[in-house]
This record gives C-alpha cells, structure tokens and sequence, in this order.
C-alpha cells in the first residue's frame, strides 16, 4: 500500500520537468485537466498519465465535480517543497522588471539591481494594488539574492508599510488597503520565518504580544520571527491581548522576556495595568525582562524599572537582546 504523502512521489515530481509544471498549476488552486493543459502546454494522454502516477503516490488529490474531474495539491509539505524550488530556480520562467513589472522570458535573475530602498518602492506599488502574485515573486528574488530575515523586515517590508501610513496620514488609501497590505505582508513573512529557521538553540523563551486595544501586529511579529530564527522559543501572543490573560499566560510560562508593543496614547492606561500585573509576577518570584516598543513612545510617560526597557525598531531590539542572559534573573 502506498503511504499518505509519499515523499518519494514528491521527489520524483520535484526532479520531472512536467509533473513540476503540473505541481506549480496547482499552486494556484483546484484546475480542471482541461485547465492544466492549458497551463502547462502538455498534451493530455501525457498530462493524464503523470497525473495518474501522482494520484497514486498521494501528491495529487482527484476529486469529481459534475462531467469534470479537477485536482488539487494532496500533501501540504508539496507546497513547502515547491516553493523553495521555485526560489532556487528563481527566474526559469519569469521575471521582475526594475520599473515593476511581470514578463515571461528565460532570464535566470529578473530584478537587476539588490537596491532595498527600490525594492521596497517596488512592493508598496504591488501592495497598493493589491497584487500579492508580483509580491510574492519580488520575495522570491530576494531569497534568491540571499537577503537575510533582518535586510527583508527592516529595508524592504518596513519602509514599504510605513509609506502605507503616510499615504493613509494623506487620505490617499484608506483602511481597507491597511489591511490588505498587512496581510499580504505577513503571509509573505510566513514565508521568510519558514526558511529562516534556528541554527542554535539558546534555552531563552520569549513571550510576545500587543497590549490590550493594539491591532498592529506585524512589527512585534518581525520581532518574534526574528528571536525564532536566532534560537528562542518563541510564544507569540498577536493582537489585542486582554491584559488578564495576558498576566495569566506570562505566568503560566515563565519566559525570559516578555515583549510588548503599543501603538495608540489610549492604549497606555491598559500597558499600565498589564506592567502593574507582571511586576507582582516579578516580585512573587518569576524571574524576566520586559521590553516596551512600537509606534507610541512610552519613554516620557512611563517610569520603567531595572528589569524594564524600551527598544526602537528591530535592529535596536536585537542589540539589547544580545545583551540578555537567560534563566538568571539578573
Ligand atoms: C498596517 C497598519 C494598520 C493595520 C494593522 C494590521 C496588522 N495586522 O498589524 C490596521 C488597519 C489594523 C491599523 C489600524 C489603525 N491604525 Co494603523 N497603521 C498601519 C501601518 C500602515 C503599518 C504598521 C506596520 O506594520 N508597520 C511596519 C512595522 C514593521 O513597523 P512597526 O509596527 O513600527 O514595528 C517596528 C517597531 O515599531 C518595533 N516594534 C513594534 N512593536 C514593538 C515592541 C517592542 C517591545 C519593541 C522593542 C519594538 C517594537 O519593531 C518593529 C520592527 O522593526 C502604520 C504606518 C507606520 N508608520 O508604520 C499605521 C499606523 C501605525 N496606524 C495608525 C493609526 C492612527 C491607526 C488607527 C487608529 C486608524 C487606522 N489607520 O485605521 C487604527 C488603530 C488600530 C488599533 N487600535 O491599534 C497611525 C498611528 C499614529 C500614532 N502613533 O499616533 C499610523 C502610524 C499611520 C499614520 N501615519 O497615521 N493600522
């Protein structure tokens, strides 16, 4: 019996030119065989006899709609695989102009430049039009360039979702464009945190999330990727943490650090009650660091303690942390 999700199946996919074009088709959702003719330029006794093999290795799913039979991705890591050979193979078959646009053609490195302030103007032009596919390959290119977690976050996404809130500030996009550029840019994150993974192991645990009333959650996001991929274990806790959960998951967990991130002045009183509520955690015993960050600077309206402290953006961040040494409560 063939078993569920067939890693062999996968690679021999993976290694064939066709079954690839077949798996890349079918990254865009259910097709019709009809349909993967069409986009893969196979002739169909062909096409149906990779996808038979397919089918029986568990890589592709079949499923019957009325006269048609359409077919689907069966094993979720074939997405995982497909994409890191899409970004070592960067370029087969598309690329990226420097002025923005998509065509076909064989260059192997679209984009000519590693410039970060063009690339970010780039994707805020791809954000603003809400085209995730052009996003998805301007990351693609900067994988390929070998761009680390922090060039990607800080010179590209950042900038990028900051001219988002200065065009908003303008009235020029409104908050329906916010979102869709936040959620592009964290799926596109997914994607970076997946690839970036740990190469050390640092026995220190983080917990992370925004104060009570906080939605923007993709910059402590980038913090919480970034203590991943440098050896924490990581809690992350996202948006809009009702301050009592938030003490009691801190209490539950007993991390090194505990990270917090505000961006509106109302959103103060609650910080307020949230640092009351892990001070008596502190003194009943717990040993960790609480650091304080985000769009509204709480420097001059906070008094912090030793074992409190602000941080500016990622880099700054990662600084202090570097200087943190954990499981000793000093
Ligand atoms: C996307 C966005 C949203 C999205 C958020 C979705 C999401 N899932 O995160 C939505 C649409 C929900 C939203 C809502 C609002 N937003 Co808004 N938003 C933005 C925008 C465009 C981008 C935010 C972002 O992701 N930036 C990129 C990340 C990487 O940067 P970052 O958040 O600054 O994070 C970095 C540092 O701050 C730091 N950091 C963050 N947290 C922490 C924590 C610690 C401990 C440390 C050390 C560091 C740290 O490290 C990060 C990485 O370097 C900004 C514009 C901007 N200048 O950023 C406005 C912005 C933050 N929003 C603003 C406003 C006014 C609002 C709204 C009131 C109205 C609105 N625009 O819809 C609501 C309020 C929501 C709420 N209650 O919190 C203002 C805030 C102004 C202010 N401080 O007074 C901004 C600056 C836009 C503007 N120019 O007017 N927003």
């Amino acid at each position: 019996m063939v078993p569920p999700h067939d890693p062999d199946g996968i690679a021999q996919a993976l290694a064939d030119p066709s079954r690839r074009s077949i798996l890349e088709a079918l990254r865009l959702g259910r097709k019709s065989v009809t349909e993967l003719c069409e986009l893969t330029g196979l002739k169909q006794p062909n096409l149906s006899n990779h996808l038979a093999k397919m089918r029986a290795q568990n890589v592709v799913r079949a499923e019957r709609a009325g006269r048609f039979m359409y077919y689907t991705l069966e094993a979720p890591f074939a997405e995982v695989l497909l994409r890191m050979h899409a970004v070592a193979t960067l370029g087969a078959r598309f690329r990226l102009t420097d002025d923005g646009g998509i065509v076909d053609g064989p260059v192997r490195s679209g984009i000519t430049h590693n410039d970060t302030a063009q690339l970010a103007s780039q994707l805020l032009g791809y954000l603003l039009k809400s085209d995730e596919v052009s996003c998805s390959f301007l990351l693609n290119h900067m994988l390929a360039a070998n761009f680390g977690m922090a060039k990607i976050y800080l010179e590209v996404f950042q900038p990028a979702l900051r001219s988002i809130g200065d065009l908003y500030e303008r009235g020029e996009v409104d908050e329906a464009h916010e979102h869709v550029a936040s959620a592009i840019v964290e799926r596109m994150m997914a994607r970076v945190a997946e690839i970036c993974l740990p190469t050390t192991e640092q026995n220190c645990h983080a917990v992370l999330g925004c104060v009570a009333g906080n939605l923007h959650s993709v910059g402590i996001r980038m913090l919480a990727d970034w203590l991943h991929s440098d050896g924490w274990k990581v809690t992350f806790v996202g948006a809009d943490v009702p301050t009592a959960s938030f003490v009691g998951l801190v209490a539950l967990e007993a991390p090194d650090l505990v990270v917090v991130s505000i961006s509106l002045e109302n959103q103060l009183e609650e910080l307020g009650s949230l640092l009351r509520g892990l001070r008596i955690l502190r003194d009943e015993g717990q040993f960790f660091k609480t650091a304080l960050g985000g769009h509204f600077k709480v420097a001059p309206f906070l008094e912090l303690r030793h074992d409190e402290f602000v941080a500016g953006d990622l880099d700054d961040f990662s600084e202090q942390v570097e200087k943190l040494s954990c499981g000793k409560g000093d």
